[in-house]
């Protein structure tokens, strides 16, 4: 089995600044990048930002900008986002950069020099914010005559001539491959959504804009653009080094493992792309998990309606750790969820300040104030001792086997299901009592204990880097013994190691003062 994991973000659009919903799907591609490169993979982690076309010509204008100045702008938004969060990406693609306008006409002419593209001329519906194209069939028409998308975006009527690239022909195929492949596409309700669609018969696709300028060239038509998805699209060999594929990175980490998208794009990602790639001669991802959509206090999150969360006003209200812990805990990653302050703060004080931040807090404090600040030295295991580290030994299996489906809540919840029961070991040895009757056992239990933190720590290091650090710093793990190699009985804590100084690491939330 290859040990390479290639996977990427969506590259978002640069026509208004980065919100709670872009900082989830990259987050959820943090957590899996870190934990892959923590399994031993060689990993490839990359996103970007989409600055073509009309929608980002349009908000362009309204900024009263020229484009590439306004791009320039909002997409560094996306790479203070990036840092904000933490976020561990090996690059940032921009469609604006010239390795990528390379990658896009080579995926042009590769699709010309196969037949895949011919001319002729577009005349139907075209919704700017989706920049999608849509027919008669998929519109509803409100009261007062506009039409509307299923996406409720609003479209308007195109005719122009246009390059098309011959879908309809793929179909087959593209059944073929969804069936070779069952889990290219999860979650599988989005997978039969997809098969319905393509089952329901495929068009061919405009793929060239010719009434504005804002995108790449057609390689040997001046007079076009290439269509906004068939460029971003193209992203995800653009940084992995295409049209170079023999060697380099093309060689080493396509097809990609997994493109991580909003289920507002499936279509693009499970339809269109694995047609265009098959087409130029490419292989098609392995992958793509479709997630699902956040709301606001149960409402949609929307500009006009005011109630865009801020990610960065999130991490300075309750801290970095806890947004990222939160966000993959409180939905079951593929559901649809909704963002309340109130269950953001239960999460908080509840499974990281008194469940996992209470467990390390009165271990290592015990420890120091009754083992001379040093790892204790165990005497022999009882059955309970035994069930504990066991628990925490066999953790790895069922947090590998969550991670490989992206189900990222299975894999926290395994993991607060030995925090829970490392905290019910500690009221049920009561090493506390232990202290003043027998202190050969009490060192056992506070051993026990620290070689379960050291495990529990190492596990969510993906989740909450930070969090995660200072405990192992607590616990003197090494920082080159922090990979999951170092799992087990074998690489257990030596009795005897100095600990430096306990202190907490998951703060309670506090309500700010009021103002008089
Ligand atoms: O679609 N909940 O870019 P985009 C969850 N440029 N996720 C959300 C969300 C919400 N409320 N809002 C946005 C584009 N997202 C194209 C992609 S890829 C070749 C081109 C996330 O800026 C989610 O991942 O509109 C969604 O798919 C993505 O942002 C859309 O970002």
């Amino acid at each position: 089995m290859s040990n390479r994991y290639y996977l990427t973000t969506p590259i978002y659009y640069v026509n208004d600044a980065p919100h709670i919903g872009h900082a989830y799907t990259t987050l959820a591609c943090d957590v899996l990048a870190r934990f892959k490169r923590l399994d031993g993979f060689i990993v490839k982690f990359l996103t970007g930002t989409d600055e073509h076309g009309q929608k980002v010509e349009k908000s362009a204008a309204a900024a009263g900008i020229d484009p590439k100045a306004f791009t320039d702008k909002v997409s560094q938004n996306f790479r203070d986002l990036a840092e904000t969060m933490n976020f561990s990406h090996d690059d940032f693609v921009r469609t604006t950069e010239d390795r990528h306008k390379l990658a896009a006409q080579e995926i042009w002419k590769r699709l010309v020099e196969r037949g895949e593209i011919y001319l002729d001329s577009y005349s139907g519906w075209y919704a700017v914010r989706d920049e999608a194209f849509y027919t008669e069939g998929e519109l509803t028409t409100g009261p007062d005559g506009t039409k509307t998308a299923p996406s409720g975006a609003e479209v308007e009527w195109v005719e122009e001539p246009s390059y098309f690239f011959r879908l309809s022909a793929w179909q087959d195929r593209l059944e073929k491959f969804y069936e070779d492949h069952p889990d290219f596409i999860l979650p599988k309700t989005r997978r039969n959504e997809v098969l319905s669609f393509v089952s329901g018969g495929l068009q061919d696709l405009s793929v060239s804009r010719t009434t504005f300028k804002w995108g790449v060239p057609v390689p040997g038509d001046d007079a076009h653009i290439m269509y906004v998805w068939l460029d971003a699209l193209t992203n995800y060999i653009t940084g992995v080094g295409f049209p170079e594929i023999e060697t380099g990175e093309f060689a080493e980490f396509w097809p990609a493992n997994l493109h991580m998208v909003g289920k507002d794009i499936l279509r693009f990602h499970a339809v269109y792309w694995p047609a265009f790639l098959m087409a130029a001669g490419l292989e098609p991802p392995k992958r793509v998990f479709a997630h699902g959509w956040w709301t606001n206090e149960g409402e949609k999150i929307s500009k006009s309606l005011g109630n865009v969360i801020d990610p960065l006003e999130l991490v300075e209200t309750f801290g970095l750790d806890q947004v990222r812990y939160f966000l993959l805990r409180e939905v079951p990653f593929g559901n649809d969820g909704d963002f309340a302050h109130q269950a953001m703060i239960n999460r908080m004080n509840g499974e990281l300040a008194n469940d996992y931040g209470n467990l390390a807090q009165r271990v290592l404090s015990m420890t120091a104030k009754n083992c001379d600040g040093a790892v204790p030295k165990p005497g022999s295991f009882t059955g309970a001792d035994d069930a504990l580290l066991n628990a925490a030994y066999g953790l790895i299996d069922t947090v590998r086997e969550a991670m490989d489906v992206q189900a990222f809540h299975t894999a926290l919840e395994a993991i607060w299901t030995v925090i829970r029961a490392a905290n019910g070991y500690v009221d049920a040895q009561a090493p506390w009592k232990l202290a003043k009757e027998d202190q050969e056992r009490m060192a056992t239990v506070l051993y026990v204990l620290a070689e379960t933190i050291r495990h529990l720590a190492l596990l969510t290091q993906a989740y909450m880097p930070d969090a995660s650090a200072r405990i192992l710093d607590q616990l003197a793990v090494p920082e080159d013994a922090r990979t999951f190699e170092f799992l087990g009985a074998n690489h257990a804590l030596e009795p005897g190691t100095a600990l430096p100084k306990p202190e907490g690491v998951f703060p309670r939330y506090q309500e700010p003062e009021k103002e008089a």
